[in-house]
């Protein structure tokens, strides 16, 4: 039909941190549907080497780590000539918008982060003003590509509230310079708990490995660690109050097998939690199973990599420094003497 412009596919981004290897956490909680999102809307996708720097990192490991992410984000199934793929660091206009964002965002708003209350505790010897100011620098991740819609665990929801007040704080002043996004949160799996301790995230900076599942674990070491994960003392595989361990693994069961609470909790009637414990691993195995053959084809290759990566780094680059600039001119930077 003649002047009626098409609807604008809606634009999805959201990044994971190079922090470690990432877990069935981060996966059931953000991969996996990155996937499924990438297939509808447009994408960007990146690695958030920047963010890992609030954490102390070895040289070598880092950029191992760095290599390891970027491959998985390709395993996971994202198509880079579909949706962006990139590295955050080799965009630099990441660092400049936050540096920007960091003058429209108050001490009082950062302070209440409970990301930064935590990750300071757990890091009291380094606590920077990178690790205080780290939810600027997610938000100019998220405003520079005008994302509509972004997928992240539940332990992020703070964060993304907070790019949302500061868009719409720089739009009240400025005009419409950025897209207010929304959090996309899964009903399943959003928080995935430590097997070792179940009141815990499963986190891959655990400093203790049998707390989480690697994805790149191989199937022995993942039944290991489902065999001894902590349960209770009733052996009774249904859903209860108090019941964290059992909880979760019921959570995660139901996410890679597709089966509800009450289905799950029908079939294992009668059964230990032996049982029930292998038929998890059992289902994470297969779960993780394509997503770790092609990681290791795509390790195995570092040219393809780099190419992709440098490639995915332009065209970020390009998207992303329409929003800079436009952002930097409503402020009043000069942009030329005349
Ligand atoms: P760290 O554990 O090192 O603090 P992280 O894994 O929490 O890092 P990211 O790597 O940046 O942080 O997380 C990437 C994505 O995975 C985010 O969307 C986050 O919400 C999600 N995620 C992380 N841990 C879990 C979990 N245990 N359950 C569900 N989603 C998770
Ligand atoms: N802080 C996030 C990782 C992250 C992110 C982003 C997520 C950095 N930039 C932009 C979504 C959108 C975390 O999960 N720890």
């Amino acid at each position: 039909m003649e002047n009626q412009t098409p609807e604008r596919k809606k634009k999805i981004l959201s990044c994971i941190q190079s922090s470690g290897i990432p877990t069935l956490g981060n996966y059931l909680g953000a991969l996996k549907n990155w996937n499924l999102l990438a297939q509808e809307f447009d994408g960007a996708f990146a690695v958030a080497d920047l963010h890992a720097i609030t954490v102390r990192q070895n040289p070598a490991e880092f950029r191992q780590h760095t290599k390891e992410v970027f491959a998985l984000l390709l395993a996971i199934g994202l198509d880079p000539e579909k949706s962006v793929v990139f590295i955050q660091s080799q965009v630099p206009q990441h660092a400049q918008l936050a540096w920007v964002l960091s003058c429209y965002t108050q001490f009082g708003e950062m302070s209440r982060m409970t990301q930064f209350k935590d990750k300071s505790a757990s890091h009291a010897d380094n606590v920077n003003v990178g690790l205080f100011t780290y939810p600027v620098l997610m938000a100019a991740d998220i405003l520079l590509y005008q994302a509509d819609l972004v997928p992240v665990g539940a332990d992020q929801k703070q964060h993304l509230e907070i790019a949302r007040d500061i868009a719409s704080r720089f739009n009240g002043i400025y005009g419409n310079v950025f897209t207010i996004p929304d959090a996309y949160i899964p009903k399943q799996g959003a928080r995935i708990m430590s097997l070792a301790d179940p009141t815990k995230k499963m986190s891959k900076s655990d400093p203790n490995p049998k707390g989480y599942i690697s994805i790149f674990d191989k199937p022995d070491v993942i039944m290991k660690k489902f065999k001894s994960a902590v349960t209770d003392s009733e052996a009774h595989v249904a859903v209860g109050e108090g019941k964290d361990g059992v909880n979760n693994l019921i959570g995660i069961y139901s996410c890679c097998t597709g089966l509800t609470a009450e289905q799950i909790e029908h079939d294992f009637e009668g059964k230990g939690y032996g049982d029930f414990k292998a038929a998890v691993g059992e289902a994470v195995i297969e779960q993780l199973r394509p997503v770790r053959e092609k990681y290791e084809l795509l390790m195995a290759d570092g040219a393809y990599l780099n190419d992709v990566a440098k490639k995915g780094a332009q065209t970020a680059s390009h998207i992303a420094e329409r929003t800079l600039s436009k952002a930097m001119k409503k402020v009043g930077f000069l942009q030329e003497i005349k």
